[in-house]
């Protein structure tokens, strides 16, 4: 029988690869997207009339909306992707942020356990619950499911409830629940206000003369290190948490970190220039708090699903350097 899987946040980076890939593995998808003036699908307008694909309206924050979804689909697995995700706007929005990321999570685990307990939740966890926190051993710096989390902004903070409250419906109602804690992913799909992004987008203008002129790229904090992988790695490791024989939490990385300046160091020789003459830092984009530091240790993944990244940070540069460069040879 056709395997169901739900996806909210499906009009996103992450939601886009999984559907692609559960679309690909022979899954029925229902692909739960938050109405707009506009259309957003841009991500997905390649799969969009796929048979197998259906797509429903629906929003996180609606008791409703989770209750209808659940009770018509009774889907074999669910996959909740749907967030507010960027960091600094959860500093200007953190009552939103935690309606969504954490007050939306809990709508979905109630409505699944009243009515479809057989149902596999996934939730979107992150590296940063981690916030400036790190264990230290034998000389490394690094970040696993032992390490303390201890948030540091409001979009941490509401992930965090989240993910406490996933352990809390597998713990005490038998759920299979779990959270990836995922370290950044990007991609060619990756949305254009995160840093990386923002720093391919830059360039795939200035290679096709389409910047204004005197036109700088204004970035914040070069020094904060990420460990930074492609999202297309990652939702396979999502669905092989779903998978699996038992549910539990996962650190998914690639265990290599760089500094948002070798990003841009990588990013700009790609194209045989160097960054310092177009990047003016921007104290705006400073964050009231920042984490310095993000760097995963992802052997309990690599050893219980047997996953590893295929796709180096060299690789994941080049993707998204091209991607842009394309991109905007005909926008
Ligand atoms: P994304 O591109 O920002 O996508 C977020 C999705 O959530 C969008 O489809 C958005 O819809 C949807 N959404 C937001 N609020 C909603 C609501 N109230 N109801 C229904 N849908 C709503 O994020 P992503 O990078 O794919 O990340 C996927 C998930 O992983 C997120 O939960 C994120 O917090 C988490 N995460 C991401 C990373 C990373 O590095 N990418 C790392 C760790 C964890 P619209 O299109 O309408 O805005
Ligand atoms: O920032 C610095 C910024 O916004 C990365 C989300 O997917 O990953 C993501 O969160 C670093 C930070 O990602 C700019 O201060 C400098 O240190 O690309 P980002 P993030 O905050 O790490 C985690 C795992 C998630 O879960 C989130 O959903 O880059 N930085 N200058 C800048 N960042 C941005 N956005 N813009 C700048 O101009």
């Amino acid at each position: 029988m056709t395997k169901i899987a739900a996806i909210t946040g499906i009009t996103g980076q992450d939601g886009s690869y999984l559907a692609e890939n559960l679309l690909n593995r022979g899954y029925g998808v229902v692909g739960l997207y938050r109405r707009s003036s506009s259309s957003n699908f841009i991500r997905i307008k390649h799969i969009l009339k796929h048979p197998r694909l259906i797509l429903e309206e629906f929003d996180l924050t609606d008791p409703s909306d989770c209750t209808d979804i659940i009770t018509k689909h009774h889907p074999n697995e669910f996959y909740n992707l749907a967030a507010q995700s960027h960091v600094a706007t959860s500093f200007k929005q953190p009552t939103t942020t935690f309606e969504i990321n954490s007050v939306g999570v809990t709508n979905l685990l109630e409505n699944i356990r009243k009515f479809s307990t057989t149902t596999r939740f996934y939730q979107a966890s992150t590296s940063e619950m981690f916030g400036r926190n790190y264990t230290e051993k034998d000389g490394k710096k690094y970040q696993n499911e032992e390490t303390t989390l201890l948030p540091q902004s409001p979009y941490a903070v509401s992930k965090l409830a989240s993910h406490r409250m996933v352990q809390i419906y597998r713990e005490a109602y038998g759920l299979y629940a779990c959270s990836g804690i995922l370290f950044n992913h990007e991609s060619p799909r990756r949305g254009d206000n995160f840093v990386t992004r923002k720093i391919t987008r830059y360039i795939g203008r200035l290679v096709n003369n389409k910047l204004e002129p005197d036109e700088k790229l204004k970035l914040g904090n070069l020094k904060a290190v990420r460990d930074w992988g492609h999202a297309k790695d990652y939702v396979e490791a999502m669905r092989r948490m779903l998978a699996g024989g038992i549910a539990d939490d996962f650190v998914i990385s690639t265990g290599h970190s760089y500094t948002v300046e070798q990003f841009l160091v990588a990013a700009f020789n790609l194209v045989d220039k160097n960054y310092q003459d177009y990047v003016e830092i921007d104290p705006a984009l400073y964050r009231p708090a920042e984490v310095e530091y993000l760097h995963g240790d992802c052997s309990k993944a690599q050893r219980v699903l047997k996953w590893q990244p295929q796709i180096t940070f060299d690789e994941l540069v080049k993707d998204m350097v091209v991607s842009d460069i394309q991109l905007f040879q005909h926008d």
